[in-house]
């Protein structure tokens, strides 16, 4: 579990007495519906009440509604991107503080699927974003988890954004979609033909919701770095629009590079990392001493 968060407050925002305590049951949210805006009938209502949800008790949702809760959102963005890392089909993910507070993450990965669900009859990539529950995992099992808080996915994010919009580049076209507090704003749109693979998200999270909505580069690094070093390979660049900062993370070595890191400042028990590693029913292991 590459996450070293301490636990977020628990329920800042109060919620009502049967839900103190209690993050609901992802199939209390898993309703799925087609969206057509502008359409009221019984099935986009209890879509609308799924998002509601979220929006009403935010604090149940990503922790708090302050600093930390206005962080976890990108967090919650860039984990879709490393699991797709972790898939093996992408090596670059670009995290943008945008003016106005915006943030922009940019991947190289195979993009989130357009392709309409069978089912539901309305392009996958929707679903991700409109449906708790519905993230980046979308029952195949493929995935490894990357991290701690993991899991709520990025409907929350959208569900918190006043505006969000997601560009895929996949199947030979860019496409977009944009959002406001998660709901669409129109249906998935074609745009022109692309030979190029990835995903990105901006989404702008709501002043009425957050207490503040101004991001701190330096917490965004921290966290960024210790991803980066967590996922050995995996090129992360910080660029900060606001006042033309950017950094880059890429650690060949992984959590070797991560120990004497942590380290440096110590003097270590041993002159050189000692560092195994295993792997078994598909869970892999990487120890390093130090
Ligand atoms: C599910 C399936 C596939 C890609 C993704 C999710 C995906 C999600 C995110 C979220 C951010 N970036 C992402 N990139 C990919 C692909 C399934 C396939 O191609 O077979």
């Amino acid at each position: 579990m590459p996450h070293f968060d301490q636990p977020d407050d628990i329920n800042p925002t109060q919620p009502e007495p049967s839900t103190v305590n209690s993050r609901p049951h992802p199939a209390a949210n898993a309703v799925i519906n087609h969206i057509e805006p502008g359409a009221y009938d019984s099935e986009s209502i209890t879509v609308l009440e799924g998002l509601e949800a979220v929006r009403k008790r935010p604090g149940m949702y990503i922790g708090s509604t302050g600093e930390r809760g206005l962080h976890h959102l990108v967090s919650e963005v860039v984990d879709n991107a490393v699991d797709e890392a972790l898939a093996g089909y992408c090596d670059t993910i670009v995290i943008r503080i945008l003016p106005e507070g915006g943030i922009q993450v940019i991947d190289d990965g195979r993009g989130i699927p357009v392709k309409e669900h069978p089912k539901e009859k309305i392009p996958a990539v929707t679903l991700a974003l409109t449906v708790l529950h519905a993230g980046a995992k979308f029952g195949d099992g493929g995935y490894k988890v990357s991290g701690g808080l993991h899991g709520v996915g990025v409907s929350v994010v959208n569900a918190l954004s006043a505006r969000l919009v997601v560009e895929v580049k996949r199947d030979g076209y860019r496409w977009t979609q944009s959002f406001s507090l998660g709901e669409p704003d129109g249906p998935l749109q074609r745009l022109e033909p692309s030979e190029e693979t990835g995903t990105t998200v901006t989404f702008y999270a709501s002043p009425d919701i957050f207490e503040t909505t101004n991001y701190s580069y330096d917490t965004l690094a921290a966290r960024l770095r210790e991803m980066a070093f967590l996922n050995k390979g995996l090129k992360i660049v910080i660029e900060d629009e606001r006042d033309d900062r950017d950094h880059t993370f890429l650690y060949k070595g992984g959590i070797i590079e991560f120990i004497k890191h942590l380290n440096q400042n110590k003097t270590p028990v041993h002159p050189k990392v000692l560092f195994f590693e295993g792997k078994r029913d598909g869970i892999e292991v990487e120890v390093a001493l130090h």
